[in-house]
């Protein structure tokens, strides 16, 4: 078992972390930047270091300094969480080099699955179904054109390097795909310094499937079933549930055995997401593989009874996996809301300040996990994220029921939030048939 774990992130993920390793009577450091300073959270670790100022480029992605602060406190692990160093490659070596714990996945296997045709590849090794595509990278426009020709448009160009929706383009024919590869190639040059594309079918209407996996070091690899995320505005996630609400239990098996092929096909361990899109005729394909711990991992554990973060620090520690694919059940339905500290009527422009009024919501089936209290100040250096609600439920219908209710229950202010624009999404009738898609939010509201 680990012995002491240095927290590299802020707020509810670092919060997160810390009731983990607490639990499992592992000590903790928590790093923090001084707009983060107040925060009580930082009082649950056994020690804290202030790394740098509020500009995350000083202090949360700031790796020398992380790498000092995990040195002078003896830390012999860094639990990333998400977001900041989670899949920074150079991160993940220099702990390695440093003689530190990476708490994820081998840098191999980051390297491996961050490469997005090179994911493709191996997912293609895997048995795992692909969209309809190239073989590997496109590397002038005629060859971009010859092969939409043979897959047929719609097509869809994508960065290699690709992340949150930047560098990619869909095209309807031969004109806009000129036009498509070359301003694809350009965003993902500027975005990521790597302007290699590759080319999919443009599959219509998808919605968004993720499974959850855990590996281990010792071979091992077990699923947690998959996540619905198809509730998105603009690439960011707003609502995720467990289990998929349209898929059957024979394609969730098979689906759910894709993402393991891959993993073990990846040699990873620690936790990953492989992320599916799922067409109108329940046809899946994998798209890409995430190799953190994701904002939305509480849906999963609430359907299983499994604690992700216990196993990824066990798994660091290196203990195996010592419970089967069989012991994990699913059970009932979980949905996250996420509370963003944005405007809903104003373009969801971010809105940090101080929160005055603060009133979380509880009962039967609710989990709320944040690092927020009465008197906390929302700084605009960091991420609008500042709490999620999850529900856990028999069935879908109560799962709603007991959200609609959480989230009139929670009385954030003065702030604007995210909560009216949830609630919104929850009493909508499609959104309660399940009879969503990606593109529902940008179609609907
Ligand atoms: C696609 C697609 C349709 N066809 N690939 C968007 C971000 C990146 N993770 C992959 N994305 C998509 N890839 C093919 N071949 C549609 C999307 C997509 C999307 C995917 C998941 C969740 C929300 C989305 C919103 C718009 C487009």
């Amino acid at each position: 078992m680990l012995s002491r774990v240095l927290v590299a992130n802020r707020g509810e993920i670092a919060l997160r972390v810390i009731r983990a390793c607490r639990e499992l009577g592992i000590e903790t450091v928590a790093v923090h930047s001084k707009a983060d300073s107040a925060f009580p959270y930082l009082d649950l670790a056994d020690e804290t270091v202030c790394i740098g100022p509020a500009d995350c480029a000083q202090s949360y992605l700031n790796i020398p300094r992380i790498i000092s602060a995990a040195e002078v406190t003896d830390a012999e692990a860094i639990h990333p969480g998400y977001g900041f160093l989670a899949e920074n490659i150079e991160f993940a070596q220099i702990c390695r080099d440093c003689g530190i714990l990476f708490i994820g996945p081998s840098v191999e296997a980051m390297q491996l699955l961050s490469d997005k045709v090179e994911a493709r590849k191996a997912a293609m090794r895997a048995k795992v179904p692909v969209v309809p595509g190239s073989e590997g990278t496109m590397d002038s426009v005629e060859e971009a054109l010859k092969l939409a020709e043979k897959i047929g448009y719609p097509v869809i160009v994508k960065a290699v390097a690709g992340g949150g929706g930047r560098g990619m383009r869909v095209a309807h024919n031969d004109i806009s795909l000129r036009n498509g590869y070359t301003a694809a190639k350009a965003e993902a040059q500027a975005a990521f310094g790597n302007g290699t594309v590759y080319l999919e079918k443009f599959i219509e209407e998808p919605r968004h499937v993720e499974v959850q996996v855990m590996a281990d070091n010792h071979g091992h690899a077990v699923h947690f079933y998959e996540r619905d995320c198809s509730v998105q505005r603009r690439h960011q996630k707003m609502i995720e549930e467990s289990p998929c609400p349209v898929l059957d239990q024979e394609t969730r098996i098979k689906l759910c055995d894709a993402a393991l092929r891959l993993i073990r096909e990846a040699k990873y361990s620690s936790a990953a997401t492989v992320e599916f899109l799922l067409d109108k005729n329940k046809n899946y394909y994998f798209i890409e593989a995430n190799t953190r711990i994701q904002v939305e991992h509480p849906v999963s554990e609430m359907v299983t009874g499994q604690d992700l973060i216990k196993w990824q620090l066990k798994i660091a520690g290196g203990q195996a996996i010592d419970i089967t694919q069989d012991d994990i059940k699913l059970n009932g339905v979980a949905i996250e809301c996420r509370i963003n500290a944005e405007d809903p009527s104003n373009n969801f422009a971010p809105c940090p300040g101080p929160i005055d009024q603060y009133m979380p919501p509880g009962g039967f089936g609710v989990r709320v996990d944040t690092h927020l209290h009465q008197g906390a100040k929302i700084s605009p250096h960091y991420d609008s994220m500042i709490a999620k609600v999850i529900v856990h439920q028999p069935t879908r219908k109560e799962a709603i029921a007991t959200m609609q209710r959480a989230l009139r229950e929670f009385k954030i202010g003065p702030i604007k939030t995210t909560i009216p624009a949830c609630q919104d999404i929850l009493s909508h009738n499609l959104f309660v048939k399940g009879e969503i898609d990606t593109g529902f939010i940008d179609r609907t509201f």
